[in-house]
């Protein structure tokens, strides 16, 4: 059988690390994780749920900052491998279309992802209640705010790295104004990164009891001829609060919310001290991948029981021959998602 392949370009500095002896995990993690310690930069207590990509040979990231007054905001980072990282000191500042300041009241769990020529950063922002924010860059200096792309509630939006059907695509999890007991990943698709539409439902929540309350879309999927591989959250309810774990699934690439592989298990679920410990404990929330055409290797950044960032790694192989030969996709996971 021949083996599946990432459809992405090489990256020769990725960060990496081989699979421990004796680890049995489809994902493993880098061995000194956290990669990012508590008060990072002066008036920030904690740095997690953060999303980096590469750039011109190194690697640029934007970064949930949680200011010591509680506000969440967006940082930008720098680095050289992937791992240790140079925040800058103030936050993004985000401008309208004419230039002028246009900063979020607050925002949190950014990702990072590039289209074409053009860098998106997507993050939770107040719109009247807490939805989708959005902005584009392509020198990382001037970010300019696009339109918000939905009404609240929503959480959790992950774009598609290209257009499908000439149509930007993006995930998102429609919620509440709180911490949402609910939730399933849906799928929206805009010619223009303005105006959203063709809604689709990907998948829902499970009886599996890892993803049986909520689950949202982690990283921007991953093409690969197998399908786009994704990485999301899972959630679980226990008397003492929530468990967020690492899922793993595989859409179709031309029909993205038809899944065609649903991990049954989980990929990564809190067992270390800086998963299990910290603002909020049993934290697993994956934001980003890097990947390695060339080699198959990927690299998952992943906030950590809201207080650090972790790295986490697999193969294209690996992860994608688990997620297949655990496979428990239903019915509604493979239909087109329009009732
Ligand atoms: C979710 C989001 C994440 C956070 C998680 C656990 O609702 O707000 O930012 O990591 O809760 O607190």
């Amino acid at each position: 059988m021949s083996q599946p392949k990432l459809l992405c370009p090489g990256l020769p500095n990725i960060p990496w690390q081989d699979r421990p002896a004796g680890c049995e995990l489809p994902l493993w993690r880098y061995s000194e994780n956290p990669i990012i310690a508590r008060n990072p930069l002066p008036g920030v207590a904690r740095i997690f749920n953060s999303a980096v990509a590469p750039c011109e040979g190194t690697y640029i990231g934007v970064f949930r900052g949680e200011q010591i007054n509680g506000v969440p905001y967006i940082y930008l980072g720098r680095s050289g491998d992937g791992i240790h990282w140079n925040f800058e000191r103030e936050k993004i500042p985000f401008v309208d279309r004419n230039g002028e300041s246009a900063m979020p009241v607050y925002a949190y769990d950014p990702r990072l992802v590039k289209v074409e020529d053009t860098y998106y950063v997507i993050w939770c922002q107040d719109f009247y209640g807490a939805s989708i924010g959005m902005a584009e860059t392509k020198d990382f200096k001037t970010f300019t705010r696009l339109e918000n792309p939905f009404i609240p509630f929503n959480r959790n939006a992950v774009l598609f790295p290209r257009k499908i059907g000439r149509l930007f695509t993006m995930l998102s999890r429609p919620s509440d104004s709180g911490h949402t007991p609910f939730g399933d990943i849906f799928l929206s698709q805009s010619p223009d990164m303005e105006f959203w539409g063709r809604h689709r439902h990907v998948m829902s929540r499970s009886s599996r009891w890892w993803e049986s309350l909520k689950i949202g879309g982690g990283a921007a999927p991953i093409e690969t001829d197998e399908g786009w591989l994704l990485f999301y959250h899972g959630v679980t309810g226990t008397c003492n609060g929530y468990v967020y774990s690492i899922g793993g699934a595989i859409l179709d690439r031309d029909e993205p919310s038809r899944v065609l592989y649903r991990c049954g298990t989980f990929l990564l679920t809190p067992e270390e001290w800086y998963e299990e410990r910290g603002f909020v404990p049993n934290v697993c929330f994956p934001c980003a991948t890097l990947q390695d055409g060339d080699t198959g290797r990927i690299a998952i950044y992943y906030g950590c029981a809201d207080s650090y960032v972790g790295l986490a790694f697999t193969t294209a192989d690996e992860v994608i021959g688990y997620i297949k030969a655990h496979d428990e996709a239903d019915e509604t996971d493979r239909e087109p998602g329009v009732r």
